[in-house]
């Protein structure tokens, strides 16, 4: 089971409001994903991710592949019942930490030899094994394997490797033929080449997936470039099929995203960031370890109404995180994904109001950017 039912489309750009109904329940667009590479989304309990309203979390092949093993989930029962998360889960391929993380790696047309991270061992993975580790994972959404070039690259070699990804493509589709609970999303590439992009585009409508992402972005190019492929690629895109922007997600990246017609997102920077001691809050992103906060007893962030910004003042969180304490990252964590859950669901609400472009600007007028 898996549908997206478009619910409207802003007038005032290419923004929409969206529903995507899995075997694991709803998800509504446009979505921020907290991030579990290791089937866990660090620091936070199943409990707690409900309690924010998560509708749908990211796991890892790469990571659960080399440890603790997807054979080992599937006879836990799954990746849902492994980590206790009874909502939609999606796993990225492996086809970007591979490139990423592993080291050694080698390309070949067959998939990529790598070896560990962690102890150096040889590794496969193809196509046809992503595939067959996230059935063993059993997400709701399965990521197609492709290669993302890094930035800057050429022309030629983005060429090269986007009709790999292509054929690839294909070898994933083929390999999940027949599973019915799980939806294959295909990958669009192309660098930041506009005439690779609109190719790709092209080429992968043509296997009709259920779902497309946008990879190859946010991996180093200038912003302005990212948001440049975004304009040009979307409206090539299949109007009536969720899109989603891999990897990107900072409140400022929601706003351009889903004003470009994204609809999905994921990023470890909110939960990254709180383990730095960093937090965001509706006037921009605070260091909270900062000796500036040392005896400031008012919430993370005032506007917030999460549980933590409820009970807790920044001095407090402040002395925790500089003595260490597990209890700090907690609750910055805690109250990072809130707020990036919070402002996802405030521009649903934007959107569903046909205020989507008053949310923007106010958006640009009250948070500082980096
Ligand atoms: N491909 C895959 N996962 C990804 C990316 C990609 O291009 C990116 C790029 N921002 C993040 N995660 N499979
Ligand atoms: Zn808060």
């Amino acid at each position: 089971m898996f549908n997206f039912k478009l619910i409207k489309e802003d007038k005032a750009s290419k923004a929409r409001l969206g529903e995507i109904t899995t075997n694991h329940g709803k998800i509504e667009t446009p979505i921020f994903m907290p991030v579990g590479t290791q089937a866990t989304v660090k620091a936070m309990s199943s409990r707690e991710l409900e309690e924010i309203n998560a509708q749908i979390i990211l796991g890892n092949t790469y990571h659960l592949y080399l440890r603790p093993g997807d054979d080992l989930i599937a006879r836990a029962g799954g990746l849902h019942k492994f980590m206790n998360w009874q909502r939609p889960i999606l796993t990225d391929s492996g086809g970007f930490q591979v490139f990423s993380l592993a080291k050694l790696r080698e390309i070949k047309e067959e998939g990529v030899y790598f070896r560990s991270h962690l102890d150096g061992s040889k590794q496969f993975i193809s196509p046809e094994k992503s595939m067959q580790i996230q059935k063993n994972l059993g997400s709701d959404i399965v990521m197609a394997f492709d290669e993302c070039p890094p930035y800057p690259a050429s022309r030629d070699y983005v060429d090269k490797s986007l009709q790999r990804t292509l054929r690839w493509a294909e070898r994933c589709q083929a390999e999940m033929e027949g599973i019915e609970n799980q939806a294959l999303f295909g990958i669009i590439q192309g660098g930041i080449y506009p005439e690779l992009r609109k190719q790709s585009v092209e080429e992968m409508l043509k296997f009709d997936f259920p779902g497309y992402s946008i990879g190859g972005l946010s991996v180093g190019e200038p912003k302005e470039e990212m948001y440049k492929m975004l304009d040009y690629t979307t409206p090539l895109m299949a109007k009536n099929k969720p899109r989603y922007l891999m990897g990107v997600g900072t409140p400022e990246d929601l706003v351009e995203g889903i004003y470009h017609g994204i609809d999905m997102f994921d990023c470890v920077m909110p939960t990254r960031i709180a383990r730095h001691g960093q937090i965001f809050t509706a006037v921009g992103r605070k260091t909270i370890r900062n000796a500036v906060y040392a005896e400031d007893f008012s919430p993370l962030d005032p506007e917030c109404d999460c549980h933590v910004c409820q009970n807790y003042s920044r001095a407090y969180v402040r002395h925790l995180l500089k003595r260490n304490e597990i209890l700090g990252v907690r609750l910055t964590t805690y109250h990072n994904l809130y707020f990036m859950l919070n402002f996802a669901q405030q521009i649903r609400q934007a959107l569903a109001a046909g205020k989507f472009i008053d949310f923007r600007d106010e958006f640009y007028q009250n948070y500082q950017l980096k």
